[in-house]
């Protein structure tokens, strides 16, 4: 009844469907007709948004999460009647002529594919204010985790399109799904850097919203602490963008341009696009170490006869095993790691099904709740709740006789995601990898000088540093543009000879034609070089670089994105060669 609030506001229906579902409190407090009208009609506006932007609406949510809170009160046991065991898939070996074989079909088909990357998450537990994605990956060439992405995709976009005829005007589409928190960043980052070579109509952002609180076991919804005239909302988690890509109608567009593949990715792993390559590999996984932060890939078999293949995550995969007769849990076999493939949500559907199954659910994915209670009796919280999703949970609602399949690859490939801060990366449990920035950018460097290894090349053995108390080894730091060789099978070509490189040298390809080949670094090199440039690099010997410079985390005089990391690369050695115009050239000592 306040002047400014228009009956037929469609907010006005909405809270008369949450007075249905006994939300009466969110209303008790309201001053009189006339009195802060701007305050309530933007409250009924955060209600027709929060009911918009979930499958089923505000009522929905209320009930499921009724049941679910119900569900979690009563300790239910959400595996109950599943038994695990270690499901099979295709297990890969890098470089291998499997492998190759797969990387080829994979590059075939990958110009028939959508990328997705969720990054709606903040860097709470790294220490990082900025967004994520800005990160540099590695701070040899300092690129960051969003260019190593796109320049990857279009490196593949160019391999795919030109063993194709006629096929050279495809652009993969990526979605870079955002939230609040990271939503504007990712738009300037893409802004200032002209989408990093990408077309900016080939890119799309799909902001995820938050979803209501909930104050008690009834689902009640909870207000905001400094606002009463707004429901607090916290992230629902990356399991909304299967909402959010049936809402957004780009299933169907892709569809229509003939696409057959959706590939999902994760905000931070710098060796993602070294498996991507192979997009008939369901979903990608790497070897996991017992209670290491990841989920696990687990069969569930039911006492009805239904079986999935599906993720349980780290904190439910222990009491899993251990009242499944595992009498020590989630512990490593013979082989050092877990028996349960690790998951490092990379994941790829068919575009075709996809689309259909997402016509039935409107991409609503099997929610859980995680209440933190005040006492054993399990009847009031500590803080408000919510329910949340997780993208890898899709497969729950497919009918049993849907394909689930996933691939292993070893983790030096496969992973090496940065999330943890250098406190808590130095209190994990030896042996286990830190997931930090240190060992992320770490893990490129192995990745590359490995890779090179396969491909013939002499790379001098590592030796292990220690950094903000974490142990890691340290290889040449070797790191190249995606255009040089998007896959294995590139490297190969691109290296000839005899070829080494020394422990303490920088090597940094920036050129889509140049090659190795007798190369003896032992110092830092950095090559940079147009398409219609054709370098061959020979016999160049440099001075081995100096120490690092270390970084303490602590000293709030560096940049967060050192300080993450521990140390500062100097760059002082670097030797650059610059080819700017066409023609063959070589370049020797
Ligand atoms: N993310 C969003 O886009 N929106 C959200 O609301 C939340 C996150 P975390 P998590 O492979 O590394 C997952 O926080 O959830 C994005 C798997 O569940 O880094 O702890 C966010 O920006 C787990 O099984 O990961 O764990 C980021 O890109 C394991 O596989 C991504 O979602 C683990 O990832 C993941 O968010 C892993």
């Amino acid at each position: 009844s306040s002047p400014s609030i228009r009956s037929d506001s469609p907010g006005i229906e909405l809270a008369k469907l949450l007075l249905s579902e006994r939300q009466n409190h969110l209303f008790d407090h309201w001053s009189d007709p006339g009195v802060d009208d701007g305050r309530k009609i933007s409250f009924f506006d955060q209600v027709t948004r929060l009911n918009g932007s979930y499958p089923g609406g505000l009522v929905a949510y209320i009930r499921n999460a009724r049941k679910l809170l119900a569900d979690s009160k009563a300790g239910r046991n959400p595996f109950d009647g599943f038994t695990p065991s270690v499901p099979s898939g295709e297990i890969l070996t890098f470089g291998d002529d499997n492998f190759v074989n797969f990387e080829e079909v994979g590059v075939k088909e990958v110009r028939n594919a959508a990328f997705v990357l969720v990054a709606g998450g903040l860097g709470e537990r790294l220490g990082y204010r900025g967004i994520k994605l800005s990160l540099p990956s590695e701070t040899t060439t300092g690129t960051c985790f969003l260019q190593h992405y796109i320049e990857y995709i279009l490196a593949l976009q160019d391999a795919s399109c030109s063993l194709v005829q006629g096929q050279d005007q495809t652009r993969i589409p990526l979605v870079i799904m955002t939230s609040d928190d990271t939503h504007e960043s990712t738009m300037q980052l893409l802004k200032l850097n002209s989408y990093f070579g990408m077309e900016s109509t080939q890119v799309k952002l799909l902001k995820q919203e938050k979803v209501a609180c909930l104050k008690d076991n009834d689902a009640r919804l909870a207000l905001d602490p400094v606002d009463s005239y707004k429901i607090q909302t916290k992230p629902h988690g990356h399991g909304d963008v299967h909402a959010l890509l049936y809402s957004s109608g780009l299933l169907n567009v892709w569809h229509d341009a003939g696409l057959k593949w959706v590939l999902f990715f994760q905000d931070t792993n710098g060796l993602l696009f070294k498996l991507y390559e192979r997009v008939p590999c369901q979903l990608s996984r790497c070897s996991r170490k017992a209670k290491e932060a990841i989920g696990g890939i687990t069969k569930l078999t039911h006492t009805d006869g239904r079986a999935m293949v599906i993720n349980v995550e780290y904190n439910q995969l222990d009491p899993l095993l251990r009242a499944s007769g595992y009498v020590d849990g989630d512990a490593n076999c013979e082989t050092g790691f877990s028996p349960f493939p690790g998951n490092i949500n990379q994941l790829i559907l068919e575009l075709d099904s996809y689309r259909q199954e997402l016509t039935k659910t409107h991409g609503a994915i099997a929610e859980f709740v995680n209440p933190k209670y005040k006492d054993s009796t399990k009847t009031s919280f500590k803080s408000s709740t919510r329910l949340e999703c997780m993208m890898q949970d899709y497969p729950k609602t497919l009918p049993p006789s849907a394909i689930v399949g996933f691939t292993v690859l070893d983790s030096w490939i496969a992973y090496a995601p940065v999330k943890n801060n250098p406190e808590d990366a130095a209190k994990v449990p030896k042996g286990n990898p830190y997931h930090s920035a240190t060992s992320g950018e770490m893990a490129i460097y192995r990745a590359n000088s490995l890779i090179l290894r396969k491909a013939g090349v002499q790379v001098a053995d590592p030796v292990v540093d220690s950094f903000n108390g974490q142990e890691v080894e340290v290889w040449p730091r070797i790191a190249w543009r995606a255009k040089w060789a998007p896959t294995f099978s590139d490297v190969r070509r691109k290296v000839g000879g005899r070829c080494s490189i020394s422990q303490k040298s920088t090597l940094v390809i920036n050129g889509r034609n140049v090659y190795l080949e007798d190369l003896a670094l032992e110092g830092s090199l950095l090559v940079n070089a147009v398409d219609q440039a054709e370098v061959r690099v020979g016999a160049l010997f440099g001075t081995e670089a100096g120490p690092w410079k270390r970084v303490d985390y602590r000293d709030d005089s560096m940049p967060e994105e050192l300080r993450i990391r521990g140390f500062k690369i100097e760059r002082l050695e670097q030797e650059e060669a610059n080819f700017t115009e066409p023609g063959k050239f070589s370049l020797n000592s």
